[in-house]
């Protein structure tokens, strides 16, 4: 069997994605998503340019291979637009060696080890009335755990809070990207997150009890230090984790936190390749994996991290945002159906132009995810459809401080 041809597809049904497709010699066909958000048209001309051509004529089912001889034979190794490029062609090879062997793609990293696995939603309010609606709404909604977002007085717009009073806040998640040619600016204030955040958990605590677990995305904003404190402040309430503490290029950084707060740590879902994770998982410090088969090089080396990750009984938090198109989506729930050491899945829940475009085998049932029994990855496009959602341009936000210097969004 050969590959006959790997084509480009960058759709918008409601945000920007990036989908190969590889077609074999026996008319097999293989998706993959390469969805780098805010940056989609790199990523889909280093596949267009410098990736499809040398995918011609080689063998499908030689995955190893393909994706050593993609990483290896690169020169310049690793990057978000590479490691999104590599992982678009080994989530198609997957998928075509399940449509092969008529299996999904869970079966062949070892089959189902977990009835299904526990999700969590996006809930947030710009007050605390509607942060516990948006709450009671996701438990409504069948999630048994959730993240909680707010909005902090000082601040005036702030990632992950949904307006409620917007058409798009009764959806269940938000969209961080803006359609434009300039990034929307948002500010932040480190102090009075601090000061605030605390108090959120406190009432949600109050409110929802103790059991349900509870979930929080700092999104790279805070020193180590600052970290710790913010921590060390919500141990009372008992976290499932906290997300992004700190950025992580400073992986050091990770031991000050550690020496303060026993609140689990979740982070990755920037990295790009195992190596990312060498010393916080070596080191035990961080309790989750936050990676994405998307932005890190496929599922082949997802399933390699974890199993690292599990020398160090470190579990798996798949990074699962709206901009890991459904075809990325189900590759990590074919991954985590399979490992030992799974933790939590992220769903944000795409909208319902995306799942059109997109059809899906996978489902959520009493909290629960679960790729499907369809061979391969059970995702395909609807490219009639996908054609009436041209490329838009979009950014992420960016963040300044109150002095008008730039921080990390
Ligand atoms: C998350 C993430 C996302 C990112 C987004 C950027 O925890 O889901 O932080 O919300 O901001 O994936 O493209
Ligand atoms: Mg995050």
């Amino acid at each position: 069997m050969k590959i006959l041809s790997a084509e480009v597809m960058v759709t918008s049904p409601d945000r920007n994605f990036v989908t190969l497709k590889v077609i074999t010699d026996d008319g097999v066909t293989g998706l993959g998503d390469a969805t780098l958000n805010g940056r989609e048209l790199a990523v889909a001309s280093y596949l267009r340019d410098h990736i499809a051509p040398l995918l011609i004529g080689r063998n499908p089912h030689q995955i190893e291979d393909t994706w050593q001889y993609l990483y290896r034979g690169a020169y310049w190794r690793r990057g978000p637009v590479t490691m999104a490029a590599i992982a678009a062609v080994d989530m198609a090879l997957w998928d075509i060696k399940g449509k092969v062997a008529g299996l999904p793609v869970y079966q062949l990293l070892g089959g189902a080890y977990r009835v299904g696995m526990l999700a969590y939603g996006h809930a947030s309010g710009t007050t605390y009335a509607s942060l516990s609606e948006s709450i009671h709404a996701h438990l409504e909604r069948g999630f048994l755990a959730v993240r909680v977002q707010s909005s902090v007085p000082g601040i005036r717009k702030l990632y992950g809070v949904v307006n409620h009073s917007e058409p798009s806040g009764v959806r269940f998640g938000y969209e961080p990207a803006d359609r434009g040619t300039r990034p929307v600016e948002e500010d932040w204030d480190s102090a009075a997150y601090i000061r605030y955040v605390p108090k959120v958990f406190e009432q949600v605590r109050q409110e929802f009890g103790a059991e349900l677990p509870l979930l929080h995305d700092a999104h790279h904003r805070l020193t180590p230090i600052e970290a710790a404190k913010l921590g060390q402040r919500l141990e009372p309430y008992d976290m499932f984790w906290l997300e992004d503490c700190t950025p992580a290029e400073n992986q050091q950084g990770l031991r000050l936190v550690r020496q303060h707060t026993i609140t689990p740590l979740a982070i990755g879902e920037v990295f790009n390749a195992v190596w990312d994770f060498q010393q916080l998982i070596s080191e035990q410090l961080i309790d989750y994996v936050r990676a994405s088969a998307t932005h890190f090089g496929g599922i082949t080396p997802l399933r390699k991290v974890m199993d690292f990750a599990a020398l160090y009984q470190i579990r798996s938090g798949f990074h699962g945002p709206t901009d890991v198109s459904p075809v990325g989506l189900a590759a990590q729930l074919h991954v985590g159906l399979a490992i030992h050491n799974f933790g939590i899945q992220e769903y944000m829940e795409h909208s319902d132009a995306t799942n059109t475009v997109f059809r899906q085998n996978m489902t959520f049932r009493n909290g629960l995810m679960h790729p499907g029994e369809a061979p391969g990855l059970g995702v395909e496009l609807d490219e009639e459809l996908a054609a009436n959602f041209p490329y838009q341009a979009a950014y992420l936000p960016v963040t300044r401080l109150h002095d008008g210097s730039m921080h990390d969004w």
